[in-house]
């Protein structure tokens, strides 16, 4: 493989930062092959298919070419390796100081100075937003953080004389300092990615009127709580875990009660050693971000009271009217436990034990529960400690890092959340995520559409708009009125009634079956539905749907956090008033994890909607996560998912050719009659003109009618017109793969 490395001032050099010539690019477009990597937009490949589309990336990758647009898109392959010079702050100054950022290689910097310098322009909406999507492993994260650093470096508000203080570092710093914390608590290791976000991120960095970073806010989205309790075959459980376990010093180990070799069932696969230094980098970003070493250890107290309780097991009654046992060596663990958290040893146990039923006002019965049900109650504990902390620790991300409001006036937002999702059995929560990737692709789709026409205005053609299915039908299952799988979800928890999984399934096909979305396979006996997403068709099973939706939490078990003598678990469950007249909370208004997540979710997107988009496709190019290594499959999937191919049909839409005008006469001169000499190089033709008068806009069904236009543009020649500089031709799919 060639290698285009450049050693400029000593620094290894960024070789997609060269800019090829037209000329070069343009005899790449005369389908040379060898020079398919000198593609900087995938939208001008000639014809634009998924398999031109594909060749490109793959030639480029070839030549350690990670960053490729697409339209209005910018596509990004991981490499899966570490290149420094491609992220070295040289590198980023160079593409902030450029006059023509856009003249550089496509690079995320090109965007992130894009975005910074359209705050500057004054032209509405001022705030950007750049939305970073992909599948797990692609590099969203990777990506964001590169872009806070991008920001960090070149809008730096405070200057590097300064010196940090011990406690409360500089804005930048402490801006930097929220990842590392939030992907101790948020991240695991998956089967997918070693370091995979279990949960959504919005940051929005904070610019003053000097364009200067003050601060910024995150706002998170669905975190997988379950993970703390139930961690599939091969993966871990949060990095937090395991970084205590190994990190902690002797002093710690005592006051944590964490012995060297602890055997945790919730901490699996702890031997292998992903963590190195993490814990010191993660306890140095919390004291950056004011979390001093006291509520750190109360924060890593609780932590370890939760890994004991994940080894409390319960065994079987033997008479079912009576509650269930501990298992022998539970009995230890119960009393770390409830030591770590500060609650009461009898009542944690009666409270795992049995289950209080409240009829009526006043009516309060007791009910043993059985084995399964004590092990569910345990994970609820778990879950709803894990789950408040982490909202807690972005609160207090939040306070440390958000200006105040009179010291920003603009933001630039930077979106990372879960790609779409399709595993063997899905339910809620890739429901929930293919939601979020829907609402995604339809803002997407409006404003590439925008961004298209925009474009054809700018090359003179008279072009009105692109007729295209859009994902809105889709969109109207899942959240819509007045009947939609939410709307039916939340019907079932509202009424509180105990239908099985198949008797939803029947609810659903009756109320939804006008809908082409939602379908079935007629030969499956499990309970599900399939949901045809614009990335794909997804089968969901509906067992335990209900019950996920309503992620009930027994009030008695909050009661018991309440009553804790833990100062940070005061914090986290604090007593509520009471209600007046007494009333018992509204059954109504139980909030549902669907309407809670529809509600963060609209107010992102209006958040979205107010700003200009800036969108960057993270691609995985192997599922083994190995640098160099380009899997066509692999990548035409996600293309597929993360909407490049829509991207691609809604070119195809418009006017999917074009062909730079020196081309198209190299190629068909031939059909040329004679004519009076005249300097090629001179010729250019207004394709807006020819549209007028031969119908160019409309679709050339094949290769012999191409050849009769192709005739007819050349007898149309006008060579004073205006400058535009390439034909664009609407073609159907065979007649593109002709002119290809
Ligand atoms: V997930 O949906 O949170 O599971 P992400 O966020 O899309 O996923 P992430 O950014 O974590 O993926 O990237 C996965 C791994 O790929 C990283 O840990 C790096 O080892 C690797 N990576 C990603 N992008 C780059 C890059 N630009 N250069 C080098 C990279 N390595
Ligand atoms: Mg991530």
């Amino acid at each position: 493989m060639a290698s285009t490395d450049r050693k400029v001032n000593g620094l290894k050099r960024h070789p997609s930062c060269l800019n090829e010539s037209y000329e070069e690019q343009r005899k790449a477009f005369l389908s040379d092959e060898d020079k398919l990597h000198l593609f900087d937009d995938l939208t001008k490949v000639n014809p634009v298919t998924t398999a031109t589309v594909l060749k490109c990336l793959q030639a480029r990758y070839a030549t350690e070419v990670f960053y490729t647009n697409a339209g209005c898109t910018l596509v990004a392959v991981n490499p899966f390796q570490s290149i420094f010079y491609l992220y070295s702050p040289e590198l980023m100054r160079e593409y902030h100081l450029a006059s023509r950022p856009r003249e550089l290689k496509p690079h995320i910097f090109t965007e992130a100075e894009q975005a910074y310098r359209n705050v500057q322009s004054h032209i509405e909406p001022v705030n950007q937003s750049i939305i970073v999507s992909g599948e797990s492993g692609a590099g969203k994260t990777w990506t964001s953080r590169c872009l806070m650093k991008f920001y960090a470096t070149i809008a730096a508000a405070n200057s590097s004389s300064q010196m940090d203080n011990d406690t409360v570092a500089r804005i930048e710093k402490r801006v930097l300092d929220s990842n590392p914390v939030m992907e101790a608590f948020g991240n695991a290791c998956t089967l997918r990615n070693n370091n995979s976000s279990r949960f959504g991120k919005y940051i929005q960095l904070q610019l003053d009127g000097a364009q200067l970073l003050t601060g910024a806010s995150v706002q998170t989205y669905l975190l997988e709580k379950t993970r703390v309790t139930h961690q599939a075959h091969c993966e871990r459980n949060f990095h937090i875990f395991y970084q205590i376990t190994k990190g902690a010093s002797k002093e710690e180990r005592r006051e944590w009660n964490l012995p060297e070799r602890a055997d945790f069932s919730w901490l699996p696969n702890s031997e292998r050693n992903l963590e190195e230094d993490s814990f010191e980098i993660t306890k140095d970003a919390m004291l950056h971000l004011g979390i001093d070493s006291s509520m750190q250890s109360n924060i890593f107290k609780i932590l370890s009271g939760l890994l004991y309780m994940g080894n409390i097991q319960f065994s079987d009654s033997e008479d079912e009217s009576q509650p269930c046992d501990l298992q022998e060596n539970a009995k230890d663990f119960i009393k770390t436990t409830t030591s770590l958290l500060g609650v009461s040893e009898e009542e944690l146990l009666e409270k795992l034990k049995v289950r209080t039923i409240t009829a009526g006002k006043q009516q309060v019965f007791k009910k043993p529960c059985s084995r399964a049900e004590c092990g569910m109650r345990r994970d609820c504990v778990a879950k709803v400690i894990y789950a408040r902390l982490f909202d807690w620790l972005v609160a207090v991300i939040n306070r440390s890092i958000c200006a105040d409001s009179s010291e920003w006036t603009n933001f630039i937002g930077l979106l990372d959340v879960y790609g779409f999702e399709s595993f063997p059995v899905n339910n809620l929560e890739q429901l929930c995520i293919n939601y979020a990737n829907e609402k995604l692709q339809q803002h997407f789709v409006a404003h590439y559409l925008k961004a298209q026409q925009e474009e054809y205005a700018a090359e003179g053609l008279a072009w009105s708009f692109i007729s295209y299915q859009d994902n809105q039908c889709c969109v109207d299952l899942i959240e819509g009125s007045p009947s939609s799988i939410f709307s039916l979800l939340n019907e079932e928890c509202r009424l509180n009634r105990s239908s099985s999984a198949s008797q939803f399934q029947a609810r659903l096909e009756k109320a939804l079956s006008s809908n082409p979305c939602i379908s079935r396979d007629k030969f499956s006996k499990t309970p599900h539905f399939i949901v045809s997403h614009y990335a794909g068709r997804v089968n969901y099973h509906i067992e335990d749907m209900v019950e996920k939706n309503k992620d009930p939490i027994p009030t008695e078990l909050i009661q018991l956090l309440q009553d804790s003598k833990d100062y940070l678990l005061q914090q986290l469950f604090p007593v509520e008033k009471e209600q007046p007249n007494n009333k018992t909370p509204n059954r109504a208004a139980v909030v549902t994890v669907v309407s809670k997540f529809k509600g963060s979710l609209d107010r992102l997107m209006h958040i979205l909607n107010s700003t200009t988009p800036h969108y960057i496709r993270c691609i995985k190019p192997n599922m083994d996560c190995q640098a160099m290594t380009f899997k066509k499959e692999e990548v035409l999937s996600q293309l597929e998912a993360c909407g490049i191919v829509e991207t691609i049909n809604i070119s195809a839409a418009g006017f999917p050719i074009r062909m730079p005008f020196q081309n198209f006469m190299e190629r068909y001169q031939l059909l040329r009659k004679p004519q009076p000499s005249r300097s090629e190089q001179e010729l250019y033709i207004n394709s807006c003109a020819f549209k007028n008068k031969k119908g160019l806009g409309d679709t050339v069904e094949n290769a012999d009618t191409l050849r009769r236009v192709a005739h007819e543009i050349l007898e149309n020649l006008v060579p004073e017109q205006s400058a535009v500089s390439s034909l664009h031709i609407k073609a159907d799919t065979q007649t593109r793969n002709v002119l290809a």
